[in-house]
């Protein structure tokens, strides 16, 4: 008996090992959700976690701009150079199609010369600021695997904020802050992201490093997700495993890069100078002739099809799943609770299946009250006890599938632990600030999420206020960004950070 037992998990072994290397690509790109391997017992399904292949997000994508009448041409206008505010021929013009310059030429096919090119109406109305949003929405959570890059086509704007959502476009974050003085825009230290590290690489900084107005050459922004990967996978991401491990067991550090909406704010057009010139108004605008998005549909490691079907992406889910990101145990699946398939170990990482409902199979499950907090399920003479939390946990009772229920920001088995942007204080708490998207300003540093501890001279729940504000008494030059940056953060504070939407 021993000898057939030990022949059977060797020719498990060596069938497994053969498949192996047979997989179509090498390791690490987990592109395959199950395989049949033989063993003595006949054919059996080996699963493994999978995902979609990487691609071109924005040919999935809806745009919206706002204001909405904001694009040239209606009525139609002439623009002049930047450089220059005597060359004043350029036309735009909504109705002739060769004039236009719709929100659309931002995602074409940028191969040819001259550029096609989305254009705002020019800074006529200063000193009201020119500001233009474009929200970007794949009504899907993605998961970016590359830079996102902008391409303008007249000078980089002086100010801009690249912000995410992760519940389609309910809630905001900043991604990164782009100023030719951030210092003077939003009131932070300009920073790259080589100034990163491991353990700072979720912070949200303000970079100068694309804002030099029209002098320069370069007409490109970045938001560097590459450069963020090195810091885990090396500089040319040869570690890629290294990068997995992480995403696998730091779930801030994954849904850091996992998105449902991208928006662009543009504050403040090039102006290539420090004061505007009031007489040629027609030289600022802004123009962008491509946008970047690569990144892949999120499945949680549960599928690798992703299908694009009545203008909405969607998972294809294998291991007996089912939702829009394979979010949830399909029915009469729900034998365990469902989890996210798992990168490690490596290379095939762990399918995490659902597997079919005890009452589909059995005895319906019966409640068993022996303690508060501590609950057991009874279910086919297996007594599981649930031990909720009473502090995260709704009932002190798990539900049929032995889960506890937990209350808002909280999730783990037992609901003792927070979601993305809460913290345990007597349950879990929504921060008021942290390291992450909540910063306090103005150097002002955070105590324990709950408390922003400001410097003199600044106050608000995020130190995002000068103090005269609030007096009245401020110099006429304390400037427009900081009220506009604090409404901004406040804003933020007080909707919350709310974590990724379960289905
Ligand atoms: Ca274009």
């Amino acid at each position: 008996m021993y000898l057939s037992r030990f022949l059977s998990i060797h020719a498990l072994w060596v069938t497994v090992s053969s498949v192996m290397q047979h997989y179509p690509s090498v390791w690490g790109h987990y592109d395959v959700c199950k395989t049949q391997i033989y063993t003595e017992e006949g054919k059996i399904w080996d699963y493994m976690a999978c995902q979609p292949e990487a691609t071109d997000m924005t040919k999935y994508l809806k745009v919206k701009l706002d204001p909405p009448d904001i694009t040239c041409g209606d009525p139609p206008e002439t623009f002049c150079a930047m450089g220059n505010p005597y060359m004043c021929n350029n036309e735009c013009d909504a109705s002739t199609p060769e004039l236009a310059h719709p929100p659309e030429l931002m995602f074409d096919f940028e191969g040819r010369h001259p550029s096609t090119f989305w254009q705002s109406a020019t800074w006529k109305e200063y000193p009201k600021p020119l500001q233009v949003n474009i929200t970007l929405s794949w009504s899907k959570t993605i998961e970016l695997t590359d830079n996102i890059v902008i391409t303008f086509e007249s000078g980089r704007p002086d100010q801009m904020i690249l912000e995410k959502s992760l519940d389609y476009g309910r809630t905001w974050q900043p991604y990164q802050y782009y100023a030719t003085d951030c210092l003077d825009a939003f009131h932070m230290d300009p920073k790259s992201v080589k100034d990163l590290s491991q353990h700072t690489i979720l912070e949200i900084i303000c970079t100068e490093e694309y804002s030099t107005g029209y002098m320069t050459n370069s007409k490109i922004i970045h938001f560097e997700i590459k450069d963020r990967f090195a810091f885990f996978a090396g500089p040319r991401l040869r570690n890629m495993a290294s990068l997995y491990g992480q995403l696998d067991t730091t779930k801030k550090l994954k849904d850091f890069f996992t998105i449902t909406d991208l928006r662009i704010r543009l504050l403040r057009p090039a102006t290539g100078e420090i004061f505007v010139d009031e007489q040629h108004l027609a030289r600022y605008f802004y123009a962008i002739s491509d946008i970047k998005v690569y990144g892949r549909c999120k499945c949680n490691l549960h599928a690798t099809v992703c299908v694009f079907d009545n203008n909405k992406l969607s998972c294809e889910c294998e291991h007996n799943t089912t939702g829009p990101d394979c979010g949830k145990c399909k029915k009469n699946y729900q034998g365990r609770p469902w989890s996210p398939g798992s990168y490690l170990p490596i290379p095939k990482g762990t399918a995490n299946t659902c597997i079919p409902s005890i009452s589909s199979i059995g005895n319906p499950p019966k409640f068993d009250r022996i303690w508060p907090n501590i609950s057991s399920l009874e279910v086919s003479n297996t007594k599981q006890e649930c031990f909720c939390n009473p502090l995260g946990s709704i009932h002190d009772r798990c539900n049929g599938t032995g889960f506890c229920e937990c209350k808002t920001g909280t999730t783990g088995r037992k609901c003792d632990e927070c979601l993305p942007g809460n913290s345990w204080h007597y349950g879990c708490q929504p921060n008021v600030c942290d390291n992450e998207f909540l910063h306090c300003q103005n150097g002002g540093t955070c105590h324990n999420n709950v408390k922003c501890q400001c410097p003199a001279g600044y106050t608000g729940i995020l130190c995002e206020k000068l103090r005269c504000e609030e007096a009245g008494s401020c110099s006429s030059d304390s400037g427009h960004g900081t009220r506009a940056q604090g409404s901004l953060t406040l804003l933020v504070a007080l909707l919350g950070i709310t974590g990724p939407r379960l289905f």
